[in-house]
């Protein structure tokens, strides 16, 4: 695996000197992977699974929790309290890093980072995320989403460092040594590139995605919360072929989708073609939805997405094997996120059946049935109800067109016909003596050019 120090220096990110201002988790090389993990809620009870969970996918060992019920204080997001607590829990747990599982300011974390031990790393819940969206980018395009939200996250941070220290006359504000505004300019720089080469990626994509519908394949795409199943169900559904002409994949890397049970186990996008009765189903796997991202994160993996908003049908993934406040609350978040761009039919299927029973199913289905009306029950790990969710992609793709053709007996015509043969499903095919007599469905773009090559062939043949 390639090193995030590496990684780092790719992106071009503004160099911070010897003296070693960057406080970011280093990756390999620090060596200390022990982290404790630590949140702040206004009311209730703060929960650490999910953190810890990202923690673990990112590669740290967790060895200790704390949790804070209050009002976010504006220097220490924690209580000064709880921040001494905090570096007692780190000392006796020998942990080399903090993750804060909140929208931790720059100040903020600079405070924190104060308080703690010598070397001791103090990272939130979204470097966490860019981190192990770092190790995982192994396309060009996941590389330059990362970048991207990489240099997005930095340019507050850039634009507060710089107008302070012109304020204070602090040039050596936070160990930043000598601070040029021109850091500044450099990380817009860099964004407005790195937009642009990820505009034409989507635009080669959405051709590819035009020229797949025009040759009759239907795009369904599967969405859902993070460790959902998506990509178990992925391999229920489809061929083991992988159809994407991925030019720029990692020679080393697997072409498969993987599935672990960790958060974020897929990063980039595949497409395999599915198994139907009729139809040509395209099948797209993809990045799992999360909770609580900023806006910035969101839009540097939009295109990442696309191949969600611009399907024919989406399949919403979600662990029924959850909670029902849980599978609500990840709903939710999967709705907001396809709920601006989102263009297509979406059918919501109950996965990991397996683990429940036939009573606690029922029982989530009522409770859950205004977010999730009619849900489609499957184990994408036993293959149960696999064959139902085949039978319901079918039935809510776009109607296909009936059509009956009689064409004559020629080359051209056979050429035709077996193109129809590879763009519908042909219900009947007879052969007379100078015609052959087709009937078919299909898509309606696909009935449409099939009439006019027929219609082509007429005059030819009536000689
Ligand atoms: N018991 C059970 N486990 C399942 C089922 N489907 C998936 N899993 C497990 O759930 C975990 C996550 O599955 P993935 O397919 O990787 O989930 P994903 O939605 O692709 O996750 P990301 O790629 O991280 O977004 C893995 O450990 C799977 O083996 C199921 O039907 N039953
Ligand atoms: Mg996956």
């Amino acid at each position: 695996m390639t090193g995030s120090a590496d990684r780092g220096a790719s992106t071009g990110r503004p160099e911070r000197g010897a003296e070693g201002g960057d406080r970011r988790a280093g990756g390999e090389g620090t060596g200390d992977r022990r982290a404790v993990v630590a949140k702040r809620v206004d009311a209730g009870d703060a929960d650490l699974t999910e953190i810890t969970r990202l923690a673990e996918a990112a590669g740290y060992e967790v060895v200790g929790g704390l949790t804070q019920t209050r009002t976010e204080d504006a220097a220490f997001m924690f209580g000064e309290g709880k921040v001494a607590e905090l570096r007692d829990l780190v000392r006796e747990r020998d942990a080399g890093c903090v993750v804060i599982d909140n929208d931790v300011g720059p100040y903020q974390t600079f405070n924190i980072g104060g308080k703690l031990p010598e070397g001791v790393e103090v990272i939130d819940r979204f470097t966490l995320i860019l981190e192990i969206f770092g190790q995982r980018a192994n396309t060009r395009k996941a590389q330059l989403q990362v970048e991207l939200a990489e240099l997005r996250y930095e340019l507050p941070r850039a634009e507060a460092k710089a107008s302070l220290a012109k304020r204070d006359e602090r040039p050596g504000f936070m160990g930043l040594g000598e601070y040029d505004e021109s850091v500044e300019r450099d990380i817009k720089r860099q964004i407005s590139e790195i937009r642009d080469e990820l505009e034409s990626i989507a635009e080669k994509e959405q051709a590819r995605r035009e020229q797949r519908r025009d040759s009759g394949f239907d795009l369904v795409a599967l969405a859902g919360y993070t460790n959902a199943g998506k990509s178990t169900l992925m391999r229920q559904l489809a061929a083991e072929l992988d159809v994407d002409e991925n030019e720029d994949r990692h020679p080393d890397l697997a072409r498969t989708a993987e599935s672990e049970d960790m958060l974020f186990t897929t990063l980039g996008t595949t497409t395999r073609r599915a198994e139907m009765e009729k139809r040509d189903v395209l099948l797209t796997d993809t990045v799992g939805f999360i909770a609580d991202l900023p806006h910035w994160l969101v839009e540097s993996f939009e295109s990442t997405l696309d191949s969600v908003y611009r399907a024919d049908l989406v399949l919403l993934v979600v662990d029924a094997s959850e909670p029902v406040p849980e599978m609500r609350e990840k709903l939710v978040t999967s709705h907001d996120t396809l709920y601006e761009r989102n263009e297509a039919p979406i059918v919501t299927v109950f996965n990991k059946v397996d683990r429940l029973d036939p009573g606690e199913l029922a029982d989530k289905r009522a409770a859950l049935s205004g977010l999730a009306p009619d849900p489609v029950a499957v184990s994408a790990r036993t293959g149960a109800g696999v064959a139902e969710l085949r039978d319901r992609v079918e039935d809510e793709l776009p109607e296909w067109e009936r059509e009956r053709l009689m064409l004559p007996v020629s080359d051209d015509a056979m050429s035709l016909v077996s193109w129809i043969h590879d763009h519908a499903h042909v219900d009947e095919e007879t052969y007379a003596e100078d015609q052959v007599t087709l009937a078919f469905e299909a898509k309606p773009s696909i009935v449409s050019r099939a009439r006019s090559k027929a219609a082509e062939l007429v005059p030819a043949s009536s000689t």
